[in-house]
């Protein structure tokens, strides 16, 4: 079965991705098929808008630290795994909603927050809890958490790597509206549609501009917490909590 399903409803293209025995944790196969199927909307005249959604229990709960273990500093340096996919992510020139129920944490979360539109279901769940596996954000998560929430929330959310609710995040300016989860794919879809009756360059334009709001401040950011997050798989923190992770168990850090 594909990590990533992918359908088109008129000009909406939709893609779910499916890695429900490990609640759509990324990996780079989901990526490679996320990347590719948004490229060829973007692509494709008769795709205006983008929906990506997960499950009912998870939209993704974060890059998948079982296969990221045993990774380290300079396989991560070299492979940049999920960094490359995210940059494709970032290029495409349509809108993208995502659709999001259940758990949306680490990468997941940074994933969803990276897209143009959050729609949130009233059970959906956000969260940066990369500090209790020993690492930090990768994705995005230390620079668009204080450009969405301010420096306070962000530092409570990544530091103490807690989860926030839908209200929360939409009080928090990560999710641009609070559904309830039945209507989620109904809501989304008929966002999806109002933009695209409207004209197709004013809001690719515009998607642009927005972007430029923050996104010069941001790419330097995005570089720094690259080649941060890439560093922290040189610890012996990184292998311990993603180990007890995996063993069911607390992490033993050492601060080393
Ligand atoms: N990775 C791998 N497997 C995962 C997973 C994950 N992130 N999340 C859940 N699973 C698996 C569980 O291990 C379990 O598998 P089995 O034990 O059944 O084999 C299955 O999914 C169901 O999960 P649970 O049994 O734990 O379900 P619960 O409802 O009890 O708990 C939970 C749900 C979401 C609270 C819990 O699963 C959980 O805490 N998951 C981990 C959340 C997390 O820490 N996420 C952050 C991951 S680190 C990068 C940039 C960024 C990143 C990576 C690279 N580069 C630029 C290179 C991002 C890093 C992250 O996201």
């Amino acid at each position: 079965m594909s990590a990533v399903l992918v359908k088109t409803d008129g000009p909406i293209g939709i893609a779910t991705l499916n890695r429900p025995e490990a609640l759509n944790a990324l990996n780079n196969e989901l990526l490679d098929g996320l990347a590719a199927a948004l490229e060829a909307w973007d692509a494709d005249p008769a795709i205006r808008v983008m929906i990506v959604t997960g499950s009912d229990k998870a939209f993704a709960a974060g890059a998948d630290i079982k296969e990221m273990a045993p990774k380290s500093f300079s396989q991560m340096q070299a492979e940049n795994p999920f960094g490359r996919q995210m940059d494709r992510i970032l290029r495409i020139r349509k809108p993208i909603i995502a659709a999001v129920a259940g758990f949306a944490l680490g990468g997941g979360c940074e994933l969803a927050m990276a897209l143009d539109i959050l729609i949130a279901a009233d059970t959906a769940k956000f969260g940066q809890p990369e500090i209790t596996l020993g690492i930090m954000p990768g994705l995005g998560g230390s620079q668009r958490t204080p450009l969405a929430m301010g420096k306070a929330k962000a530092m409570d959310l990544c530091l103490t790597g807690r989860m926030m609710d839908a209200a929360e995040a939409e009080a928090s300016g990560v999710a641009s509206r609070v559904v309830p989860a039945e209507m989620l794919m109904d809501e989304a879809l008929k966002a999806a549609r109002k933009i695209a009756a409207q004209s197709l360059p004013a809001v690719m334009m515009l998607k642009e501009a927005i972007n430029r709001a923050y996104e010069r401040p941001l790419a330097q950011g995005l570089a720094y917490e690259r080649r941060a997050f890439h560093a922290l798989f040189a610890t012996h923190d990184q292998k311990e909590g993603m180990a007890a992770f995996s063993g069911k168990r607390k992490p033993a850090f050492r601060d080393e």
